[in-house]
């Protein structure tokens, strides 16, 4: 039987009242219906070549991510969901004779996914005790690429586009995750909130590979996230001075951003009030194991299982030990601290993946002096890889 208006807006506010109390910072409503412009903007991302090297990002799955329906059945309501997670830590501690690399603010505490896995599931528990027997189904999702968050989170409201492509929050900027639960409930859809970036366009200047095409389009394979954290290979030599020292993400088009910055203040604001409900969430504050901006040179040194050791339940593991040791390494090269030299070097010598001797090679032709070419001149010729002896030529040809 079908829920009257008056039913089913209380069932919405209970809903919406119960996702606050798990954690989340705003949650909104939206139909099931699909997202036709959002799975035309993807399909001509991805013909474009904007999305080039996320394999996974094909035309048949941009279709089922814009159709909830195709996601769960009988689907009727998207609950988008928006979870804050900026914190205050230094973000970069380098100092000359200790060199640090910048993470990512999203990666500093535990993993999201796990976090609001946690919160999802029970505010999907909550819904199946209100709903009447049997006539409940839901679904949700987090960062699984699965679904298209921003769009949703768009639709209902819950923010903006920006021109960076991602969505703004009136009250947080654009420091939360986003989820989604989808349901087969009738519930009370939201509006979109109307707002833009107007005449803005700080964001897109700011990117240091500049990987936005335009206002809304970003070329993925520019993107410092997308160097960093995607790519599982060599970083293509042009773009690696670019990425300075960040080993993990980047937040640039996020940090220049003016409603960010709002969102800063009232964030510094509320912790010395001591306001509870505005406080940053302690799950994404810095791990004690990782911090905010490590030390570069002790990370060279980490074996597999002490890095999963280190990285257990922290987003930074996505990376893999190879993928951080080669950003490790183009780090090093870019701050240029001769400090660096002799870890560079035993990296050159001893670690066992081709792929952080190629990087550790580019980062000493970066320092140069005496050590390192000695070293690179090693390598070129008894690298037992070709492209380690390569990288080695190109960095003696560079110094
Ligand atoms: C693939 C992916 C990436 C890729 C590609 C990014 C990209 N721009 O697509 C890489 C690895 C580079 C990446 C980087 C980052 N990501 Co990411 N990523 C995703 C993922 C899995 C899919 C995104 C997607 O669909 N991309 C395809 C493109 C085409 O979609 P789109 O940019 O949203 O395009 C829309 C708009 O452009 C709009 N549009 C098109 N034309 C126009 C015109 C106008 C006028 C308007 C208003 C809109 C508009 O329509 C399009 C379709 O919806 C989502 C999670 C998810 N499942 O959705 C997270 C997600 C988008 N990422 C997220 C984050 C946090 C990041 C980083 C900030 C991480 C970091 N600090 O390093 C960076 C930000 C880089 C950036 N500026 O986008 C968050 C964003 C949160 C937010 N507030 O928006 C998400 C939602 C994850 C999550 N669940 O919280 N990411």
């Amino acid at each position: 039987m079908a829920a009257s208006v008056s039913e089913r807006i209380t069932l919405t506010e209970r809903i919406k009242e119960r996702a606050l109390a798990l954690g989340f910072d705003l949650a909104r409503v939206t139909t099931a219906a699909p997202l036709p412009t959002a799975e035309r903007a993807l399909k001509d991302r991805i013909r474009a070549g904007l999305m080039d090297g996320l394999d996974w990002f094909t035309e048949a799955r941009a279709e089922v991510s814009c159709d909830p329906r195709a996601l769960l059945p009988g689907a009727r309501s998207v609950i988008a969901l928006a979870t804050f997670y900026l914190t205050d830590a230094p973000r970069d501690e380098t100092a000359p004779g200790d060199p640090h690399g910048q993470l990512s603010c999203y990666a500093w505490g535990e993993d999201y996914h796990e976090v609001i896995r946690k919160r999802l599931d029970a505010l999907a528990g909550f819904i199946r005790a209100l709903a009447p027997p049997g006539d409940e189904k839901s679904i949700v999702f987090v960062d699984t690429g699965r679904m298209v968050d921003r769009a949703i989170a768009a639709r209902s409201g819950l923010g903006w586009y920006g021109k960076n492509t991602n969505i703004l929050t009136k009250r947080w900027g654009s420091w939360v995750f986003l989820s989604e639960l989808v349901t087969s409930l009738d519930l009370e859809p939201d509006a979109p909130l109307g707002a833009s970036c107007g005449r803005c366009e700080i964001c897109l200047h700011a990117c240091p590979t500049n990987a936005f095409v335009a206002p809304y389009v970003l070329d993925n394979r520019r993107c410092i996230s997308y160097l960093t954290i995607e790519l599982r290979g060599s970083i293509p030599l042009e773009l690696r001075p670019l990425i300075g020292n960040r080993i993990f993400g980047c937040d640039v088009c996020q940090e220049v951003c003016p409603v960010n910055r709002v969102a800063e203040a009232r964030l510094r604001a509320h912790e010395d009030n001591g306001e509870m409900a505005a406080r940053p969430r302690l799950e994404f504050r810095p791990r004690e194991t990782v911090g905010s901006s490590p030390a570069l040179i002790p990370l060279l040194a980490l074996t597999e299982d002490e890095f999963r050791e280190r990285f257990r339940h922290s987003p930074v593991k996505r990376a893999k030990r190879r993928g951080l040791l080669r950003n490790v390494c183009v780090a090093l090269g870019n701050l240029r601290d001769p400090i660096a030299v002799p870890a560079l070097e035993r990296t050159l010598r001893e670690e066992p993946e081709a792929l952080v001797r190629g990087h550790a090679a580019w980062a000493m032709g970066q320092i140069g002096g005496a050590r390192a070419r000695a070293a690179l001149t090693d390598a070129a010729a008894h690298d037992t890889d070709a492209t380690v002896r390569q990288e080695a030529r190109a960095a003696l040809a560079e110094g």
